[in-house]
């Protein structure tokens, strides 16, 4: 299992280069498993790719003069749209659910605790690749401060921004990673990019990075985290904005 992921990352590095970012092949655009067969690709990458294993950093001469935006670049939401004409300044993001001690905290407090900065390659669904510098606090420091119930499975991230493409059923996005991605070392919410505010184009004020996955599980303008046992009653009921529209829940790289 090892050896094909690193040569799919290969054969995805090998592919031609577009004004900043990578144009790669994909044969995941629309793929639906039968659900099993999902289920069984999951269970198997998780027990041949040990959890801490990180994703692969980059030095930072690798980073993409353009990073490309994408899904949503900006939000129209009212709530959303108050936050930035005050620079985030009454910003609060709220952690709650499956926890002993749920709480909100400010851009100015999630900036005073320890950070992680990672360079890394971002992989769409889509085709497309782009390699950035991401400085955010560890999810896993949130959790700990919140004392998860045992009880507890996933992790569900809550959006401002509403998709609306004319194509799909308006909804807000949202997603969810398990609790081994949760606490993963490179799991960061993350407030800068390039060692710059995040940009709203890339979701200010706050978006998850979980590095082993693909783009679409790691939601930008990020308005509270639930800690949950189930998806039953969450939306569509498969664990994301694009997973209700038929994309895999795991998404790993
Ligand atoms: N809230 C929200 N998060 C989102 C999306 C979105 O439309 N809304 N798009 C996803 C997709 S498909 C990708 S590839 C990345 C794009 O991140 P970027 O704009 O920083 O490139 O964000 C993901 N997170
Ligand atoms: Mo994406």
């Amino acid at each position: 299992m090892r050896r094909i992921a690193i040569d799919r990352r290969g054969f995805l590095l090998g592919a031609l280069a577009l004004g900043g970012c990578s144009r790669v092949a994909s044969s995941r655009v629309g793929q639906t498993s039968l659900q099993a067969g999902e289920d069984a690709t999951h269970f198997v990458q998780r027990l041949l790719l040990r959890p801490q294993n990180l994703a692969r950093e980059y030095s930072a001469s690798a980073v993409s003069a353009i990073f490309k935006p994408n899904g949503s670049t900006d939000p129209q939401d009212a709530t959303y749209k108050a936050l930035v004409a005050d620079q985030f300044a009454a910003y609060r993001l709220k952690v709650g659910g499956l926890v002993e001690h749920p709480f909100e905290i400010s851009l100015d407090e999630l900036r005073a605790l320890p950070a992680r900065t990672q360079i890394t390659r971002h992989d769409c669904v889509e085709g497309w690749s782009c390699i950035g510098q991401w400085t955010g606090v560890p999810l896993r420091a949130l959790l700990e401060r919140a004392q998860i119930k045992p009880q507890a499975r996933y992790v569900v991230f809550r959006c401002f921004d509403t998709m609306d493409d004319g194509s799909l059923t308006p909804a807000r996005y949202y997603e969810s990673v398990d609790l081994v991605d949760a606490f993963h070392a490179q799991t960061i919410l993350a407030y800068a990019m390039n060692g710059a505010p995040l940009p709203v184009a890339h979701g200010a004020p706050l978006r998850l990075r979980v590095e082993r996955q693909l783009g679409y599980k790691m939601p930008k303008y990020l308005s509270s985290l639930e800690v949950v046992d189930s998806f039953a009653g969450i939306d569509g009921g498969r664990g994301g904005y694009w997973e209700d529209n038929g994309y895999d829940w795991y998404a790993g790289l």
